[in-house]
């Protein structure tokens, strides 16, 4: 409850703010992308994980103040590095289930777009397997109209949730994130190994792409070139970092 109370106003005073990891093409290096991911310094506990304050924010109903903030920031902060010719990417924003639940979600991608002036095709929304696959007509429908706009759609975590493979075809959904937990175990690891590969030839078969997360060494990167995973997203490559810790990597990176 003490949580919740300082999360109320945490924004308001400056304690919430954004980080953004890096995406990466496996073969070229390239920067195709950034997941946005949220942090709360709190004043006296210091930092909390996401892990720990984003439940609490759904349960309370503060993830929907929280998430639209962080969704216009997302969005005003890719359409200022592109303007300024630092990087023309795409932002990654993570979206819980009480968000993707409302009936203004769609009005809200699209205000958070229109104010910003980002190209709806810049702007990926991660959603978890169990947001997709709970209350399938409205989540159909809801996905359904992003694509329409052209906003494109991550399935985060993929692997570790229930959804029937064979539903996955009716998603509009644009790619497949594997995740980490399998990614940790490569390569070495026969389960480990037999899923990543599968995620990968059923996003390939479906026209999807696949990116892995956690991806930490060298040897996770070689075996996922070597079954033809095309993007990777983690420590090897650099930490979720503040807006001007980004800038000065990617300059230092291209
Ligand atoms: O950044 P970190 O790995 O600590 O995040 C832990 C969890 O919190 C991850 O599952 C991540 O998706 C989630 N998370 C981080 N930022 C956000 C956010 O802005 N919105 C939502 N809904 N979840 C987030
Ligand atoms: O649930 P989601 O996939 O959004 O979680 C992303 C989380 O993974 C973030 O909290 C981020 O900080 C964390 N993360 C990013 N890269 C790595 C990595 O290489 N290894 C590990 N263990 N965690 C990572
Ligand atoms: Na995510
Ligand atoms: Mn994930």
């Amino acid at each position: 409850l003490s949580l919740e109370r300082d999360l109320r106003g945490a924004a308001e005073r400056n304690e919430l703010f954004l980080v953004y990891q890096p995406q990466i093409e496996l073969t070229n290096g390239y920067i195709i992308g950034a997941e946005v991911l949220l942090r709360w310094k709190h004043p006296v506990r210091g930092f909390i994980s996401p892990l720990r304050f984003i439940p609490v924010a759904e349960d309370s109903g503060l993830i929907l103040g929280i998430g639209e903030r962080a969704l216009r920031e997302s969005c005003r902060q890719a359409q200022v590095w592109r303007e300024q010719g630092l990087l023309d990417m795409r932002i990654s924003v993570n979206i819980s289930a009480v968000q993707f639940r409302q009936t203004d979600f769609v009005e809200v991608i699209e205000r958070a777009l229109a104010e910003a002036g980002l190209p709806p095709d810049k702007l990926e929304l991660e959603l978890t397997e169990s947001v997709v696959m709970q209350d399938v007509e409205p989540a159909l429908e809801k996905l359904r109209r992003l694509d329409t706009l052209g906003v494109k759609v991550a399935i985060d975590d993929f692997g570790t949730g229930y959804s029937r493979l064979s539903s996955l075809r009716q998603f509009t959904v644009d790619r497949l994130k594997i995740d980490q937990s399998f990614v940790h175990d490569l390569p070495g690891n026969a389960d480990a190994e037999a899923i990543a590969t599968a995620i990968v030839a059923m996003g390939s078969s479906l026209g999807l792409r696949v990116i892995a997360e956690g991806v930490e060494t060298e040897a996770q990167e070689e075996f996922l070139q070597r079954i033809s995973c095309k993007e990777g997203q983690g420590y090897l490559y650099a930490w979720p970092m503040t807006t001007s810790e980004f800038e000065a990597w990617v300059t230092a990176w291209q």
